[in-house]
């Protein structure tokens, strides 16, 4: 990490140019919502990564257990020498009357991997949660016009003023009072002047070429994800190859981490239909390379999100297409998985869906049921509910873990400029989490686990219902696929939500 001079003229320039846009793991959907628990006390997070780096991140706690007094926030690189000494938190302020609800604007300095750690105290004692979050800028914004007139106006004036000081100092410093002004001294004043125009027009250009030069190193950080070139070899082995367009030197393809037993998780889905999807796990066979046995694959163009972390607990979505025929392959084994729909934007696939509840009935007579709120707006954190029944109605009794999740979902927009893989705990990765929760997994087989949502590890019966806190982006068309398992059975249920807002009203004036 260095804030040194570079951090100090990239914070001028922020502050000058208004840099735009954040980074993310997923595609098109930045912010990061979570839930989690600090000691006794259960919380809702939101963290909207700046707009500018460095820049903002604002920060919005729920709180779901009475009793806190006051939280503070601290955001803090998740690796390396500076993830050791955080600095000092900020309290989060408490902007309504509503007593459960916090707010915090946190000032993220560098492109990088990094967390929110949040510090609670109340009537239960104390807690501590860290929210993993990536950040980078992903692109930039012109000067506003009017700024940029404002500024060129007053730099003129500046420069004019400057000539107008200098000459009249060399003319008449040395003029005694009342003494007429000689046409020597008027020269050297000419001179004077002279001089100081071709000084700063020369101090212009010179900031120019700085300015432009610091433009650059920036635009060199704005985020470019990785790319994916796939195709099928012999013996139906899909081929990823990823490659690296260029953006900082820290990132490298020979880094990834498992994320709960993978290295990728890949989602491929026949597009733009979205009726077929799979949820499988190549395998690294060389550096940036990963292979995979395909399963049977009706034909059709799939598009392909697969999601891997680095080392540093940055996660990247890498995106990726491909053509395949009719593919007789591998029965699905292990955690790989499908589910089928009909095609997206047609009638949705159960007729007694309700405006408060859609169901989906799968093929072996199971059913996923979807509890939807009443309304879906963009940018707001909901806790999506899923449900599981067996043929006869009931609760499964042998509900499993799948991946060591009670869930898993994938939110995708129809229009393919969203996808975000999400769990119980939320959007964050959970390679990530867990490196900014260290003691919360050492907890792993202790009663902490219980308390992480979506991961209980005890002997109970496990829950058919399961909940993901997540906010769509944007306003329109999405599918959500969600993955429960009960037995040695991954079931996918596929479900339709429209966003409102102003992009999908068609009741125009
Ligand atoms: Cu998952």
């Amino acid at each position: 990490m260095n804030y040194s001079p570079r951090a100090l003229t990239s914070l001028f320039f922020a502050a000058v140019l208004l840099f735009a846009i954040p980074a993310h793991a997923h595609v098109g959907s930045p912010d990061v919502y979570a839930e989690g628990m600090a000691g006794p006390y259960k919380l809702s997070i939101v963290v909207r990564p700046p707009v500018v780096i460095p820049g903002v991140a604002d920060i919005e706690v729920r709180a779901q257990t009475p009793g806190i007094e006051r939280i503070t926030a601290a955001p803090v690189p998740l690796t390396g020498e500076a993830a050791k000494h955080p600095p000092v938190p900020d309290e989060m302020n408490r902007p309504s009357h509503d007593g459960q609800f916090y707010t915090a604007h946190l000032w993220i300095m560098a492109t990088d991997s990094w967390q929110i750690r949040f510090s609670v105290n109340g009537t239960q004692g104390s807690g501590v949660l860290s929210i993993p979050f990536p950040a980078a800028a992903t692109t930039t914004r012109k000067m506003q016009f009017g700024l940029g007139a404002l500024l060129a106006v007053l730099g003129v004036l500046l420069v004019l003023g400057m000539i107008g000081i200098v000459g009249a100092a060399a003319r008449e410093a040395k003029l005694p009072p009342g003494e007429a002004l000689t046409p020597r001294g008027r020269r050297r004043g000419y001179i004077a002047m002279s001089v100081t125009f071709v000084v700063l027009v020369a101090a212009v250009l010179l900031g120019n070429a700085w300015w432009k030069s610091e433009a650059a190193v920036y635009s060199g950080h704005i985020y470019k994800p990785l790319e994916m070139n796939a195709a099928v070899g012999q013996g139906n082995v899909l081929d990823l190859k990823l490659r690296d367009p260029g953006w900082i030197k820290q990132r490298k393809l020979d880094d990834f981490i498992p994320d709960h037993n993978h290295l990728m998780h890949l989602y491929m889905i026949r597009w733009p239909q979205m009726d077929v999807v799979f949820h499988l796990h190549p395998e690294q066979v060389a550096t940036g390379e990963f292979q995979l046995p395909l399963p049977s694959v009706p034909a059709g163009n799939y598009r392909l999100y697969a999601d891997v972390v680095h080392a540093v607990g940055f996660p990247e979505t890498v995106v990726g297409d491909i053509a395949l025929p009719q593919v007789s392959g591998r029965p699905l084994a292990g955690d790989d998985a499908e589910g089928q729909s009909t095609t997206v934007g047609g009638p949705l696939p159960d007729s007694t869906s309700s405006a408060r509840e859609q169901r989906f009935k799968l093929a072996d007579g199971y059913t996923m049921v979807w509890k939807k709120p009443a309304s879906l707006a963009p940018k707001t954190p909901v806790d999506f509910q899923f449900e599981l029944l067996d043929p006869q109605g009931r609760p499964p009794e042998d509900m499993a873990l799948y991946m060591g999740m009670l869930g898993h979902a994938a939110f995708v927009k129809t229009d393919g400029t969203v996808f975000a893989h999400i769990h119980p705990s939320g959007t964050v990765a959970m390679a990530a989490f867990m490196m900014a929760n260290p003691n919360a997994m050492q907890g792993a087989a202790s009663a902490d686990m219980k308390e992480m949502p979506g991961m209980n590890m005890s002997q109970d019966a496990l829950p058919n219902t399961v909940s993901f806190p997540y906010g769509f982006p944007t306003p329109g068309r999405y599918r959500i696929f969600v993955q429960m398992k009960h037995a040695n059975t991954v079931e996918t249920g596929v479900f339709d939500g429209d966003v409102a807002g102003d992009q999908t009203s068609d009741a125009k004036r």
